[in-house]
Formats: structure tokens, sequence, C-alpha cells
């Protein structure tokens, strides 16, 4: 049975409401905040955009820059980042190349690497906002524990980090960074990245980011995927927007996000959606949760993961081998307006303390306490929470699908001892896979300043 929690009186049911009536209140204006920053010229340009108008703005928008893409760059290049510096002259070469020049030089299909320099830590400390990303290009940092994209805290002005603008037809992939400081204020979104096209992120760290929704990503209107990313620390600060400390992800018919084998931790959220909130504006949109650990983020409810539909839409959040758990206020809640459907499914293998009778538990899942560690270096290149000595996650779950855990290590280790679950395959629920029998901590405890509980 799903927990329905009641529409409030705040600003997301006007939302809801004015833009299929062809109104304007300053109350739809507020929740659309990440509709504002994915498409500012439309939404900016008329207080009485339609969806239908919207969707078919972006699409030409989309399609002429995709075309454009396609006829400037026959031929695909590669360049490399030899520097720290926050500087531009002009010219990403040999002898200098920024990030900041290597993105304006950047067409469709180009590459961004980064030279022998990043092999250690470094980090690029913006002084002010890159230049938007508009073509489908991939960024591939040397490791999160090595490249560091900032904002600098001491910078005059608030930005976010990332921007891809464009539309669904663009692809846009960031890999091996961590991605920090972006901050925006309570009517603006995703303060690490704001994506307006598919965007693949792997091996990824989001962390410290702030925005009124969305504090670590924002996503909106095409087709995304994340795997072996941390997403930690994030804020989504505006009461009466959206949320999604960690991510904010809204869909237009027919959209989905695919999460796997990451993690998504102590992120905040003044409204709701701690961790996580898909929002349905309309057709059928799909977050799907595989291998993954979402723990410790709270808000005002569904601290981990908020489902939300409106407007005849239907939002489904799906778990597959997945931990949800120690999020406050609740783990998990779906929320509904004007004949939507929002649905949270379990796909077997999933651990939480408390499902909130979100649905009905298959047979495979776990409700329990995870017993996980604190959210660490875990020897990735992302922070991880590793299942402590006694966690029932372990080899209670099913691999589906993946061959390393979040951290690259093997996945499926069967460990002697412990009992696989019935229909399991050996590997551990969530997004670490533990290569042996974790030790017991007690004897650490005893032998340490920790008392025995
Ligand atoms: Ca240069
Ligand atoms: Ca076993
Ligand atoms: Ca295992």
């Amino acid at each position: 049975m799903a927990a329905v929690a009641q529409p409030g009186p705040g600003l997301e049911s006007a939302a809801v409401r004015s833009p299929l009536r062809g109104a304007s209140t300053a109350s739809w204006l507020v929740d659309a905040a990440s509709l504002i920053e994915l498409y500012p010229q439309d939404i900016r340009s008329t207080n009485s955009l339609t969806i239908k108008d919207f969707v078919s703005k972006t699409l030409r928008a989309a399609l002429s820059v995709a075309m454009l893409g396609t006829a400037m760059n026959a031929q695909a290049a590669i360049y490399t980042v030899n520097s720290t510096a926050d500087s531009s002259d002009g010219s990403c070469d040999a002898a200098n190349c920024t990030l900041r020049e290597a993105i304006t030089a950047a067409l469709g299909g180009d590459q961004i690497l980064f030279s022998s320099l990043f092999n250690t830590p470094q980090t690029i400390s913006l002084q002010t906002v890159l230049p938007d990303i508009a073509s489908s290009i991939s960024i591939q940092g040397s490791g999160a524990t090595r490249l560091t994209v900032r904002r600098d805290p001491s910078a005059g002005t608030n930005f976010r980090v990332f921007n891809l603008i464009g539309g669904f037809t663009i692809s846009v992939s960031i890999s091996g960074m961590t991605i920090t400081g972006g901050n925006l204020t309570a009517g603006a979104s995703g303060g690490g990245i704001n994506s307006a096209t598919q965007l693949s992120l792997s091996g990824v760290h989001v962390t410290g980011n702030t925005a009124g929704s969305g504090g670590g990503v924002s996503l909106g209107f095409a087709n995304s995927e994340f795997a072996n990313c941390t997403f930690s620390n994030n804020s989504a600060t505006n009461v009466n927007a959206s949320g999604g400390g960690g991510i904010f992800f809204l869909g237009l018919g027919g959209h989905s996000l695919r999460i796997v084998n990451s993690t998504i931790s102590g992120n905040s959220s003044s409204a709701n959606g701690g961790g996580i909130s898909l929002f349905s504006a309309g057709g059928s949109n799909t977050v799907e949760i595989i291998n993954s650990t979402i723990a410790n983020n709270t808000a005002v409810n569904s601290g981990g993961v908020r489902t939300y539909a409106q407007n005849n839409s239907t939002a489904t959040t799906t778990l597959r081998n997945t931990i949800v758990a120690g999020n406050m206020p609740i783990n998990m809640a779906t929320e509904t307006l004007n004949g939507a459907t929002a649905v949270f499914q379990s796909q077997g293998f999933n651990l939480s303390n408390n499902y909130n009778g979100v649905f009905v538990a298959q047979a495979s899942d776990i409700t329990s306490n995870p017993l996980l560690g604190a959210l660490q270096n875990n020897d990735g290149q992302t922070p991880t929470h590793a299942p402590v000595f006694g966690s029932p996650a372990l080899d209670a779950g099913h691999g589906s699908g993946s061959f390393t855990d979040q951290r690259g290590f093997l996945r499926v280790v069967d460990l002697p001892g412990i009992a696989n679950a019935a229909g399991g395959n050996g590997s551990d629920i969530g997004a670490v896979e533990a290569q042996t029998v974790p030790v017991s901590d007690v004897i650490l405890r005893a032998g340490f300043e920790d008392p025995i509980p």
C-alpha cells in the first residue's frame, strides 16, 4: 500500500495547476526552478507557456543544436587539459590548456582528457562560471580522488560547476572527478551539475553543492545514467520547490534515470526528497536504482527517495539489490496530484530498516538495520558505506548483471560461512561487495577507546 502524502498548501500545488490552465502565478515560477534553469529563454519569455509549447520549443532547439554540431565537427578531436589554472588565452594547446579553454574548444564528438599532471591530486578552482556545454562531448577525469573541479569558496559570485544545455539529443559524459562547491540561490537548481541533456556520470563524486532544488545534480527531459558515483552532503534549500538534495530528476513523457553501483549519502533537502527527488510532469517517468546504497539523507519528508507525479502522469521508482536506510524522518514516500500515479516497485533483494509501506516487500527483501560503516574511502575512487561485521547485506543479494561494485572490486564474491539468499548469487546488497568476511569490530572496540555496547 502506498504511503500517499497529502498535497500540502505549499507552492507545489499551485505549480501543478497553473501551467495547464494557462495561468500565471508566482508559485508556478518558483516551483519551476528547474525549468527556468534548463530553458531560461523559454520559461522567462512567457508566463503562460504550456507544457505542449514547451516540448515543441525545446525539441526544435535540440535538433538545431544537434545539426549545427554535426556540420561543424566532421572529425572528432581530443583536447588535453594540462593546467589547473582558471584562465583563458583563447587556445587549448600543448603549451597551455585549461578546462575552460577545452570546454570552449570542444564540439560534438570531442573528448576532453587530462594530462599526467592529474595523476596526483589536483584542484581546478573556478573563479567564474564555466562556459555552457551544448554539444555531445566527454570529459574524462583522472579519478575522483585526483581531480577536483570546484567553485572556489572565495569566488565573488554564486554559480554551479557544470551547465549542460542543448536538449535531449545531446549526450554528455563526465567521469573520474569530484565536483564540489557549486552554490546557487533558492530560485535555481543544479548546484553541481544542471543538465538538459542526456548525462552519463561514471566514477564521479558530487559533494558539498547547494541549490534551491537538485543540490548536487538537476536533470530534466532526457534519459541519463549514473554508475559508480557518490552523491554526498549536497543541499536543496528551497522549502517551496521539489527538493532533491542529492539528485532532482524532472521527467516529461518517458524519461528514465538509471543509477547503478552508486551511493547517495548525507544529502539534505529543506523540502522533500533528501537523497533523490523524482518529479513526473507528464507521461511515464522512471528512476531505476540497482546495486546502490541510499543512506543518512534528510528532508522534511521522504528523506531518502521521493516519487512524485502530477497531472495524470506516472512516476515509478524501482529498487533492486539496494539499501535504503537511516534516512530521516522516513526513507521513502510517494506524492501525487491531479489524478497522477506515483509508485515504488521492489525488484527484489533490497534491504531497509523501514520501507514505509511504499510497496509490498518481496520474499528476498530484508527489513533490518543494514550495519554499514561510515561514508569513507574504502579503496575506491569514490567514498562508500561498507557493510561491517554481521551486516545482513552480506551475501543476501543478487549481482543483477554487475561484475564489479562501486569501487571496481569484483562482484560477486560468495563469502564462505555466510549463507546466500534464496534465489540470490552471493552478491552483497548495496554499492559495496565485501571481498572478505568483515572482521568483528567488537575486538577493535575492546582494544581501543570505544566501550563494548
Ligand atoms: Ca591556453
Ligand atoms: Ca556465501
Ligand atoms: Ca557477497
